[in-house]
């Protein structure tokens, strides 16, 4: 019984079954965590903004308060360029490729992240999440961006922490997902869901629903029958606790491109790869409504992509939807 394990503890043990391992995985991984359990912290304390001070003016002790976001986006950079795992790292918050400092060792990893997603739901007290995606880096020399634009089927590890009514941590190696609960009175990271596997069909489906009149007549169509199945919808508006939530108990989350969003809102390498891999690994499916998420080819780092991810069922159901539709973005 694994269940109660420590993350670090739990790593090593992974990381016995590859013989040839150098460690170098498990040691960016617990810099992670360790970033992550700051953010925590600081997540946990967003309440008391008013007292501590808000972002942009001093605080108490007279020190300026960032905004969470950039805060979670500075924690990761600071806590995970040092380490000597990576070659360079690319955050949804920073726009070009986020270079290791030359007086710094260099590793062979490279982590995209989206630092702190849903961030608009802080001031309301709503889960917001951190997702994190790990390639290996397969060329020599300086890094770039084109290090970065691979496929998501060729990720190392993915994952993601949400920060809830617990901080749990959540991410596969492509060999099934587990889950670690953050407790706080030991501030470590404990196996509380080993080997999640996710609803072959859900009850619940997910999606903006205010952007109806946006739509195209497959996002329309497929709504429109889902409802008469009886699904549930359920909606945050935090990716990650959408995402959450759905993986546990079973559904589909959509965000299709639309009017507005003709290419999708969601970032392929920052979110809709990472949650890829790990519902495919659940036993689910990722899908732009027409190409399995992970085959995609990155352009740019930056890309946004239709994402419809959750139950395998479920997917596929709403691909039939979104491929039989005529040109559906027009006028
Ligand atoms: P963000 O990266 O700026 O926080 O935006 C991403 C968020 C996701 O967490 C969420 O699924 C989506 O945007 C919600 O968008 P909308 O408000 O258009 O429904
Ligand atoms: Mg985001």
């Amino acid at each position: 019984m694994k269940i109660g394990m420590p993350l670090t503890k739990f790593l090593l043990e992974e990381q016995r079954h590859y013989p040839g391992s150098t460690g170098n995985f498990t040691g960016l991984f617990s810099d992670l965590a360790v970033a992550a359990k700051i953010i925590s912290r600081e997540v946990n304390k967003a309440g008391l903004i008013n007292i501590l001070g808000e972002a942009g003016r001093t605080n108490v002790q007279g020190e300026e308060v960032q905004k969470l976001d950039a805060y979670a986006n500075s924690t990761i950079i600071k806590t995970m360029e040092h380490g000597g795992h990576l070659s360079g790292m690319a955050s949804e918050e920073c726009e070009g490729v986020i270079d290791i400092p030359d007086h710094y060792p260099r590793g062979h990893y490279l982590l995209m992240f989206d630092p702190l997603d849903g961030s608009s739901n802080i001031d309301v007290n709503i889960s917001v999440g951190t997702i994190f995606s790990i390639i290996r880096k397969t060329t020599e020399g300086e890094t770039t961006e084109k290090d970065f634009l691979r496929p998501g089927a060729e990720q190392v590890s993915a994952g993601y922490i949400i920060y809830g009514s617990s901080t749990m941590l959540v991410y596969t190696t492509g060999h099934g997902v587990h889950g670690f609960t953050l407790d706080p009175s030991v501030g470590e990271f404990l196996l509380s869901h080993e080997d999640i596997r996710t609803a072959e069909k859900g009850n619940i489906y997910s999606i903006n629903e205010g952007n109806t009149k946006n739509w195209s007549g497959g996002a329309l169509k497929y709504v429109e029958e889902i409802k008469k199945d009886g699904l549930s919808a359920r909606y945050v508006g935090s990716l990650v606790a959408d995402f959450h939530r759905n993986l546990l108990k079973g559904g589909v989350f959509l965000y299709p491109a639309d009017k507005k969003n003709p290419k999708g809102k969601l970032r392929l390498l920052y979110e809709a790869n990472p949650l890829a891999f790990i519902v495919e690994q659940a036993g689910g499916a990722a899908s732009t409504g027409l190409e399995r998420i992970l085959d995609v080819k990155p352009k740019e780092l930056h890309q946004r992509t239709p994402l419809i991810i959750g139950s395998q069922a479920d997917v596929k159901k709403a691909e039939r939807f979104f491929r039989a539709e005529t040109p559906a973005l027009s006028n």
